[in-house]
């Protein structure tokens, strides 16, 4: 299934009159108060976050796992979702790919697909926290930390063969996320995995493209429960210094244990230039992987607001990754993804209404209440119909979920895949 231009325009002219009336009232608002609008709604449009090919189907949980009809069964029917999910948002411009779960059989006719639905191929994924078919070691105790050399050794073979994927689709980075680590005291020499999980990396590295950028992600627990070799971003950036230049710590959302202040993280990674990516997910308890913005809409915000600090200010940090890493069991998961975008475009658009000198004025006087007022003065504000514009001008849907309904897009899928069409990979 496409979406054209035509249709989406057809939708949008039902609601052109409030758009352009919710637009110009806010836009007039937003200059009196000295914000540029026609830049923030270009940098909204420029703003493309990476969809992951695992988030298209419903996730799975320890418990069970609920299928959604119409899921996309291989590597193309997956690129065929995100284009959907872009022709709607034009947001979603970059898929990031899991490696075994989407290695392609045709490498020309994946990359041409994915240009006519204009898709970029962001950072691929390696998997070392599960077993592979036929696979000669087993990772049951760990991969880049296991105290068997042979191990080790397939886990870094896996890593580069991944890089060796992604370079021929114009990958440009290599996540590794661990699932390595301990479930009782005792199991684990700290240090051995430690060092263990360095060398590894280092020999992953030492593979890498030159323009290639490595991402270490971070987790405090789960799926093990008492330890884990890269817990937090300290030792993520330790890892990346003791690699290169090239390596990077990758922020997830969901990867901090409760009340973790993550915008001070984000903003001590790129004061050092070492923020390379970030998950967007949010979560209640732990890593829940719920819909972007949908439990600490604030957070977010506080975060973007570091970001868009960095961005402007930190020329040492590269502009990082994006992408969005949630995965759940209820929803419709391109609904799902769209709601997410969504919120991640709110966030940032509200954090680029912050008039940053203010704010520099308040802190340096101290005017403790005058700082929350600049902070929350931008968060109160509607900033939707910027959102709207944004879209608009790439040839987007206004709304993009009342569009996918109008165009029965599920619908449409479920048709042409059946409705017990299973996501592989999951
Ligand atoms: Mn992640």
């Amino acid at each position: 299934m496409n979406i054209n231009k035509d249709q989406l325009q057809d939708i949008n002219n039902k609601n052109a009159t409030a758009h352009n009336e919710h637009f110009d009232f806010l836009g007039n608002q937003l200059s009196k108060k000295g914000n540029d609008v026609q830049k923030i709604v270009d940098r909204l449009s420029d703003f493309q976050v990476a969809i992951p090919s695992w988030a298209l189907g419903a996730g799975g949980t320890r418990f069970g796992r609920f299928g959604f009809q119409g899921e996309p069964s291989n590597l193309e029917q997956k690129i065929e979702d995100i284009g959907l999910i872009h022709s709607l948002t034009q947001t979603a411009g970059a898929v990031s790919l899991h490696i075994p779960w989407d290695v392609p059989n045709d490498y020309n006719a994946i990359k041409e697909l994915a240009a006519a639905n204009d898709i970029l191929f962001d950072a691929v994924n390696s998997n070392t926290f599960q077993d592979q078919k036929n696979a000669a070691e087993s990772y049951k105790f760990g991969s880049l930390s296991n105290t068997s050399q042979a191990v080790r050794e397939q886990a870094i073979a896996h890593n580069i063969d991944v890089i060796n994927i992604g370079n021929k689709l114009g990958s440009k980075s290599l996540t590794v996320w661990l699932a390595d680590g301990s479930s009782f005291p005792g199991q684990n020499n700290f240090q051995t995995a430690l060092q263990n999980t360095q060398n590894s990396l280092k020999d992953i590295y030492a593979s890498l493209p030159d323009d290639w950028k490595l991402f270490i992600e971070y987790k405090p627990y789960e799926p093990n429960f008492y330890s884990t070799v890269i817990q937090d971003w300290g030792t993520s950036f330790m890892l990346a210094n003791e690699c290169g230049d090239k390596a990077y710590t990758l922020v997830d959302l969901g990867h901090h244990l409760p009340n973790t202040n993550i915008e001070q993280i984000v903003s001590t990674l790129m004061l050092k230039g070492k923020l390379g990516g970030f998950h967007f997910n949010d979560s209640k308890y732990g890593d829940d992987d719920l819909t972007v913005g949908s439990i600490k809409p604030y957070s977010l915000f506080l975060i973007f607001n570091e970001l868009v600090y960095g961005m402007e200010n930190n020329s040492q940090n590269p502009y990082p990754a994006w992408m969005i890493d949630a995965s759940h069991n209820i929803k419709d998961p391109l609904e799902d993804i769209i709601q997410s975008l969504e919120a991640i475009q709110e966030a940032y658009a509200k954090a680029l209404l912050i008039d940053q000198n203010a704010l520099r004025q308040a802190q340096s006087e101290n005017d403790v209440v005058k700082c929350q007022e600049i902070l929350q003065g931008a968060y109160r504000t509607d900033v939707r119909p910027l959102l709207e514009r944004a879209r608009l001008n790439r040839g987007g849907a206004l709304s993009p979920i009342d569009a996918y309904r109008a165009l029965q897009v599920r619908e449409h899928l479920i048709e042409q895949r059946g409705v017990n069409a299973v996501a592989s990979g999951l």
